[in-house]
């Protein structure tokens, strides 16, 4: 019966069933005593390797959120995020907000600083619930404001990497 799950959990297809058949391994392993050490360690590698597989994919893949607050903040303030991130920005108050990445359309210019080689970009005033997302493909430093709280401190980093 134990080697006819074990079979099962391994031979299963994709990455859910090799992932199911990596637990199954380190629970068995770690109910097995001293006999099975090795086999425990190698699961175990193999498991943490299966994970940070699939945690680097989602990092790629996923975009990054930044919500704007009713303290009139960006939270988080600051994100770190690899190129090419889809970054979105969702206003969860019920005040609007901008996101103004673009020293032309800052109340003070110097309050936004973009990276050599990126592209200015920025949105127009978000209701509540409403999103703005902006694709980050140039690595560096990007400081952006709320052009309508900039003044009280609603000001955010994105870096990209
Ligand atoms: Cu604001």
């Amino acid at each position: 019966m134990e080697d006819r799950r074990l079979a099962g959990g391994l031979g299963g297809r994709g990455l859910r069933g090799w992932l199911a058949g990596a637990v199954w391994l380190v629970l068995l392993a770690g109910c097995g005593g001293g006999e099975s050490v090795d086999a425990s360690a190698t699961a175990t590698a193999r498991f943490r390797e299966g994970m940070e597989g699939l945690q680097g994919g989602i990092e790629r893949g996923m975009p990054a959120t930044v919500t704007m607050t009713d303290g009139q903040r960006f939270d988080p303030p600051q994100v770190t995020v690899p190129v090419g991130t889809n970054v979105v920005w969702r206003n969860a108050s019920a005040t609007e907000h901008t996101v103004t990445a673009d020293p032309a359309r800052a109340q003070t210019a110097s309050n936004v600083q973009l990276p050599s080689g990126a592209e200015p970009f920025g949105s127009e005033s978000l209701t509540q619930g409403q999103t703005f997302a902006q694709q980050l493909t140039v690595a560096g430093e990007y400081r952006y404001v709320c052009r309508i709280h900039e003044g009280s401190g609603m000001v955010g980093i994105v870096t990209v990497e």
